[in-house]
């Protein structure tokens, strides 16, 4: 079945699509004891308004020719993208309490030869947008009409590497590459406001050429009209999408822990975390 994702979610809402994400990355992270939680919760509208509106693909095939491609620039989200894989039914639920694990499908970095859906092995940060230009090259060269979404971090934007991508796609025209920015304003050391993000990066990416938009990452509605603009926009370059989100999103005591990059959960919290999140499910 040529599976369009909004053919998949038409029996729920994207929003109970978005909470149910983020109970299976709660869940993989008490199995491990941690994770990448804040980001999981954060980034969890985003993918999925992805999985269950914007993106084709096939569930069952994950190889699929003609669907677009989603990139994980940031290999430390994988957390985020199996609990999404696992909601599309790309990757079996029954396999979420081997997360981290030796021989799992999923392991703590996202290792594309491990996963299905896992279309790139991302971790080295800066990397996945230079990839994302040489897939959308390639699938215009074979008069391919799918998208290439990458996925990719505030943190990234302040990577050279970032950059040279972002002028190739410009030269080379790919309309059909949409980069997604998850700028939950949160680093390794500390705010990304604080160090290279002084300047407004979507007035940056403009400048280089392209059609760019920012939005509240935790507004299902502004993110499904952003990913459709983006799509359809009558523009001859990429375009990018900046996501304003929120680290830990749903679970209120730990949205207000003081976090640098990676909130850390006591044992006994991930039961308080999953039971405070049951409580804010959407109906
Ligand atoms: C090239 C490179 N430098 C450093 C790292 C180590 N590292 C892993 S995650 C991370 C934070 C990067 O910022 P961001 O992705 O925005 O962090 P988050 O929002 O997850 O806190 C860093 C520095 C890396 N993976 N790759
Ligand atoms: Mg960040």
């Amino acid at each position: 079945m040529n599976q369009s994702s909004s053919e998949a979610g038409a029996n729920m809402s994207l929003a109970l699509r978005a909470w149910n994400i983020r109970r299976k990355a709660l869940l993989m992270g008490q199995v491990q004891g941690q994770g990448y939680i804040g980001q999981a919760l954060g980034v969890a509208d985003v993918l999925a308004a992805c999985y269950f509106h914007a993106l084709r693909y096939r569930a069952q095939d994950p190889e699929w020719e003609g669907r677009d491609r989603f990139l994980l620039s940031i290999g430390h989200y994988a957390i985020a993208l199996y609990a999404a894989l696992m909601e599309a039914n790309v990757l079996p639920e029954e396999e979420l309490p081997t997360y981290g694990m030796d021989d799992s499908r999923m392991p703590m970095s996202g290792m594309a030869s491990y996963t299905p859906g896992m279309e790139i092995t991302g971790g080295s940060l800066g990397q996945g947008l230079g990839i994302a230009v040489g897939m959308a090259l390639g699938l215009k060269r074979k008069e391919n009409p799918a998208f290439i979404y990458n996925l990719m971090s505030d943190g990234e934007l302040g990577e050279g590497s970032t950059w040279e991508a972002a002028m190739s796609a410009v030269q080379h025209r790919l309309d059909n590459l949409i980069c997604l920015v998850d700028f939950n304003n949160q680093q390794a050391d500390g705010k990304s406001t604080d160090m290279l993000a002084q300047v407004p990066e979507e007035q940056k990416w403009a400048a280089f050429g392209w059609m760019a938009q920012r939005v509240d990452g935790n507004d299902m509605s502004a993110v499904v009209a952003a990913l459709d603009a983006a799509r359809a926009a009558d523009h001859t370059g990429p375009r990018v999408i900046i996501f304003d989100t929120r680290m830990c999103k749903g679970v209120e005591f730990l949205e207000n822990r003081e976090i640098t990059h990676f909130v850390r959960v006591e044992p006994d919290e991930w039961a308080t975390a999953l039971a405070v999140l049951e409580e804010g499910k959407p109906q």
